[in-house]
């Protein structure tokens, strides 16, 4: 699963592995830029408005660890974290990165279906979430909300405790990421200290991030592209202050980014023409916005020419990835690379392997990529690895791209069978099998449909035993299986048969193709 040792040699040695951790990252932040403020936020139930400067931060973080080490959370354990975006959220992160365990990043919207399953695939100890209501998503898990950790955090003032035993090591795992998916269940991301940190200093440094420059944090903190991309860890990397939006909306936005100068936000597409609307009615001072990145799905050319004028900013497109690699276009480029591609990668050691339909290299088909900071297996996934990785380390993104002048890459489709509904990734065939369990539906196929708003929206396909249910039993019968709302299909059709392949397999092409 890990990196061959003469590549890790090639990653320290060209100076991309540090030999740093997390722990160590955020105590050397704390000595260098002690008193600037780290993280800002508003406030939200459970979690005071706060400002709290980098060394804040660094003691929290000591606090709580020393907290949830006294209650039995130990080196190696998983802990499923789901919290929205308060400041506890990343001082949470860093306790548990002190002590060694992982946090598995669960999104707020998840529910119990989603937040059960990582907490019993992972055999988590502990589920960290917002209130009491959330405990009842993982029966079977420890659970601790915002109000018991404000509990278990020792005393500010007391003596730092110090905990046991070596911390985890550079080279050890720091948490588990979620992957958007494309298979039944969803497949967990293994990172490691030395290669997320390097990619989001990398990331950083690309958006030009400096200790007065204030990130404004839109989307999920858990998810990646606001986590390092250069997100509020590039932030903290970088002496820079991040501030926490409850929601990504522009009357929540708008007056934080007035009022807390913010100069760099990230969103995706269907939140940047949202913003975009709302700016055109004025009332708020975004002069402080230097640069909005959008990315997480494909953001149309002609919506990316107009974020320049009517946001008074630089657009930069983002094409990542949880498992890794992550391009962006740079503030200096020029326009039409701006408006018309998803970037280039962060490395030079980012090997883009683009293949056709045959297997032979091309400028467009099939993108394949290996680098410092791209995984080379999901954990504990031995048999889906086989297909997800080949031989020789390259991860299979499932992304059709080509290839542009200067090695800048357009995302041109999808070969996985996933839907991006605005940039929330929905695996096909985990709303199927949640389809399937219902007793009136004999099969099931979950397609994309083009959506002006959000880029796709879901349409399952459905074949019937006997008389079609209702649609809205259909959506209730699925709320009630405990899935996140956003995986609920936008449409439903019944149909009396599949399009087929001319091998016999569902032609998921062609139900697309139908409207
Ligand atoms: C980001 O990460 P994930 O893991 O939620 O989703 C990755 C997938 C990519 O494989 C691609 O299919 C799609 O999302 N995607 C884009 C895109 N950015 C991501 N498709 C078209 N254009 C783009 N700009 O979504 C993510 C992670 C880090 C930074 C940014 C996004």
């Amino acid at each position: 699963m890990h990196w061959p040792d003469d590549v890790a040699a090639r990653y320290r040695a060209a100076g991309y592995w540090r030999g740093e951790t997390f722990g160590g990252l955020l105590r050397d932040l704390a000595a260098r830029y002690g008193s600037r403020p780290a993280l800002i936020s508003p406030g939200l139930p459970g979690s005071p408005a706060a400002r709290w400067t980098f060394r804040d931060l660094d003691e929290r973080a000591d606090r709580l660890a020393a907290g949830l080490h006294a209650a039995g959370i130990r080196h190696g354990d998983r802990v499923v974290l789901q919290l929205p975006n308060v400041p506890e959220f990343h001082q949470v992160c860093f306790a548990l990165f002190r002590i060694g365990a992982l946090p598995v990043f669960a999104l707020p919207a998840h529910r119990s279906a989603e937040i059960s399953y990582f907490c019993e695939f992972t055999e988590a100890t502990a589920y960290i979430c917002p209130d009491e209501e959330h405990k009842a998503y993982a029966p079977g898990t420890r659970a601790f909300t915002l109000a018991d950790l404000a509990g278990l955090s020792a005393p500010s003032g007391t003596d730092p405790v110090e905990l046991p035993g070596p911390g985890p090591g550079p080279g050890d795992l720091a948490f588990l990421q979620l992957s958007g998916g494309s298979t039944g269940l969803p497949k967990l991301i293994p990172r490691t200290h030395d290669d997320y940190i390097y990619s989001f200093r990398a990331s950083a440094e690309i958006c030009e991030l400096t200790p007065e420059s204030v990130y404004l944090c839109a989307l999920p903190a858990a998810h990646n592209f606001p986590m390092s991309s250069p997100g509020v860890f590039g932030a903290l990397s970088a002496g820079a202050a991040s501030v926490l939006a409850p929601d990504p909306s522009p009357g929540t936005c708008f007056p934080l980014i007035e009022r807390e100068r913010v100069t760099i936000a990230a969103l995706v597409p269907p939140l940047a023409l949202v913003w975009m609307d709302a700016a055109a009615s004025g009332g708020h001072d975004l002069s402080s916005l230097e640069v909005l990145q959008v990315g997480g799905a494909k953001f149309s050319e002609e919506a990316a020419k107009r974020v320049g004028p009517e946001l008074g900013c630089t657009l930069q497109q983002v094409f990542g990835m949880a498992e890794g690699l992550v391009n962006y276009t740079r503030l200096d480029d020029p326009e039409d690379v701006i408006v018309s591609t998803q970037g280039r990668p962060i490395s030079p050691d980012d090997e883009i392997l683009i293949l056709d339909n045959e297997g032979n290299e091309s400028d467009h088909g099939h993108l394949l990529t290996r680098g410092p900071y791209t995984i080379r297996g999901y954990w504990r996934a031995d048999e889906h690895n086989r297909t997800a990785f080949t031989e020789d380390g390259f991860y299979r993104t499932g992304d059709i791209v080509r290839r542009a002048e200067g090695g800048y890459l357009v995302v041109e489709g999808r070969a996985k069978d996933q839907i991006n509904r605005g940039g929330e990734k929905i695996a096909a065939e985990e709303v199927e099998n949640h389809l399937l369990a219902h007793p009136a539906i004999r099969d099931a196929s979950v397609v994309a449909v083009p959506d002006p708003y959000l880029g796709e929206r879901t349409r399952a396909y459905l074949i019937c035993r006997g008389e079609a249910p209702k649609k809205a039993e259909l959506r209730a019968f699925l709320r009630d299986r405990g899935i996140a709302a956003f995986k609920i299909p936008d449409m439903f059709e019944f149909v009396d048969a599949f399009p087929q392949t001319a091998v016999g397999k569902v032609s998921k092409r062609h139900l697309r193709e139908r409207t």
